[in-house]
């Protein structure tokens, strides 16, 4: 296994739209094994193959206390929703940034895991925050991009001050 690079904010690559997977290669089961290496290493809780500069729709996910519950999210489609909720997000791509963000509380999700098999997952809290914060990362968008303007400037300047350090 390896450990991959992070791309940092604003790297343009960030906002590039992931393709659709459409078979599970010997590749694509080494890709996910080196993405939760590197999930697990960073620490974070999720990593979108954006992140690491490969445009696939392929998420690792792991949300338990142990962080021995790893969920592996191909093509990853949001099917139902309901309420709102605000929660702090963080992201590996943006460090040392913390906001409040507001997104759908209760989801339904429909992905396949790494077998290739489909399968359907309901999820609330940390899990349903997650989800949505990878699904932006495969679409190009990133969780500043739902803060005010003047805030993303800030950290904006902030990474791009940090980067020359
Ligand atoms: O490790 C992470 N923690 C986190 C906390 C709150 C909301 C979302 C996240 S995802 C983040 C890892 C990451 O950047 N995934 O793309
Ligand atoms: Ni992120």
């Amino acid at each position: 296994m390896a450990e991959l690079d992070i791309l940092i904010f604003p790297d343009d690559r960030l906002r590039r739209v992931a393709s659709k997977v459409d078979d599970i290669t010997d590749e694509r089961r080494a890709l996910v094994s080196n993405m939760l290496e590197t999930m697990y290493a960073a620490p974070g809780i999720g990593l979108a193959a954006t992140q690491i500069n490969v445009h696939e729709r392929i998420v690792v996910v792991d949300v338990s206390e142990k962080g021995n519950e790893p969920l592996v999210l191909i093509n990853p489609e949001i099917v139902a929703v309901e309420g709102r909720a605000r929660h702090e997000e963080g992201c590996l791509s943006i460090p040392g940034v913390y906001e409040q963000v507001e997104r759908d509380e209760h989801i339904k999700f429909a992905a396949i895991d790494i077998d290739g098999n489909p399968y359907e997952m309901e999820a609330e809290g940390l899990l349903a925050v997650c989800v949505q914060h990878e699904i932006d990362h495969l679409d190009g968008k990133l969780f500043v991009d739902y803060l005010s303007a003047l805030k993303k400037r800030r950290i904006k300047k902030k990474m791009l001050k940090h980067e020359k350090e």
